[in-house]
Order: structure tokens, then C-alpha cells, then sequence
């Protein structure tokens, strides 16, 4: 079975967001041809974009799946509206959020998926709990780590919210 390593970005900022993140994670662990093998610490951070709106909770999960990643969109856009998504507003408070940031190393431009996610290399809620997991990935069009996008970008405001454990250690 081919198994592709995909980093996906969860994030929050309506309802119960720890609850939220912890749920999804099940839900998705509970699909057919998906695993979610780490999570990255949780990240309180303020919203980028629209500033009337509540904080962020955000993580990076890393999964292994079987499915392409059409596929894993489909289970993406259908979780999220299972925690009552609404789309409004560009850039909106949401209950739920769930991006492909990298698929293996693919490069993907079709109408409604691009990866690696357009934003990844400039977004600190993204390349911060990336680099928890795997700082050393490379990103395949910006052909450098993750690390160093990092360095590139303002990170101060991302605070980590302990006592949250989205996947247990193996
Ligand atoms: N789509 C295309 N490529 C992808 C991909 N790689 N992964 C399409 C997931 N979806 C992808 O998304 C619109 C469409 O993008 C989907 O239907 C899918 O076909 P959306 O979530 O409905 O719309 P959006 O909110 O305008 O865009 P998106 O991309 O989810 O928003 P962003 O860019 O992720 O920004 N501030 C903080 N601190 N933390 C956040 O998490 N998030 C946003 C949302 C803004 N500010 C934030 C945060
Ligand atoms: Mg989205």
C-alpha cells in the first residue's frame, strides 16, 4: 500500500477549541486509510487577517494515508463541516480548519487544491508547529527547510498551550 507523509494544519478560533482539535483528531484516525502519527504542541495565537475575531488554537498534525490527496481534501472539507462550519467571510472566525499544507513532496495546482498550501512559507501559526515535528522537511517549490522559513518570519506571538495531548506518544 503506498503510503504518503502529509503534514496538515488544524485550527480554531469558535466554540471549544481544544475540544474541537482533540475530536478531530479521532474522527480522522477513525477514517479508512488515515492515520495521524504525531501532532505538534497547540498554539494560542492572535488572527491573522480580520482582527475582529478571537484568538487561534493551531497545530500541525502529521498523518500517513493511503489516500490521494483529493481524497484526503474530501475528509477535510466533510470533518470540518461536521464541527458546524460555516463559510462566511475570507479569512473568518471558524470552528474548525483543516489545510494540506505538504503531501509527500508533491507540487499540486488543480481548482480548489493547491499544495504545498500557497501561505505555508509565510504563516509563523503554520511553520512554528511544523518545525516541532519535522524541521529538517524540505519545502519542494521554496526548496528550503522548514526551519529556515521560519527564521524568516515573526514568531513571538505564537504561546503554547500546555496540557494538551492530541495524539500519545507510541
Ligand atoms: N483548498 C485549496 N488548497 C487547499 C489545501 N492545500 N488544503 C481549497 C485545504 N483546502 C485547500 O478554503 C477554501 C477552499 O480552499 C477549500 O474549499 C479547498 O477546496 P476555506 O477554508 O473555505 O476558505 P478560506 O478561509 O478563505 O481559506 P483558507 O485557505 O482555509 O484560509 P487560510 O488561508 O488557512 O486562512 N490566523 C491564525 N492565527 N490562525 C489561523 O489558523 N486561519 C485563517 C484562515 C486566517 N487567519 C488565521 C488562521
Ligand atoms: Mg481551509
Amino acid at each position: 500500500m503506498v503510503s504518503h507523509l502529509v503534514y496538515a494544519a488544524a485550527g480554531s478560533n469558535l466554540g471549544d477549541s481544544t475540544a474541537t482539535l482533540k475530536q478531530a483528531v479521532v474522527l480522522l484516525g477513525a477514517e479508512e486509510g488515515i492515520e495521524v502519527t504525531r501532532a505538534s504542541p497547540v498554539y494560542s495565537n492572535p488572527p491573522v487577517g480580520p482582527q475582529d475575531q478571537p484568538p487561534f488554537l493551531n497545530t500541525v498534525l502529521e498523518l500517513r494515508t493511503s489516500l490521494d490527496a483529493r481524497g484526503l481534501l474530501d475528509v477535510f472539507l466533510t470533518t470540518e463541516l461536521t464541527f458546524g462550519r460555516v463559510r462566511s467571510e475570507k479569512w473568518g472566525p471558524r470552528t474548525l480548519d483543516l489545510d494540506i499544507l505538504f503531501f509527500g513532496d508533491e507540487v499540486i495546482q488543480e481548482p480548489g487544491l493547491t499544495v504545498p498550501h500557497p501561505l505555508a512559507h509565510e504563516r509563523a501559526f503554520v511553520l512554528k508547529p511544523i518545525c516541532d515535528l519535522n524541521p529538517h522537511l524540505v519545502h519542494p517549490t521554496a526548496k528550503c527547510t522548514v526551519a529556515d522559513l521560519l527564521t524568516t518570519v515573526d514568531d513571538s506571538s505564537m504561546r503554547p498551550v500546555h496540557g494538551i495531548v492530541l495524539v500519545e506518544a507510541k
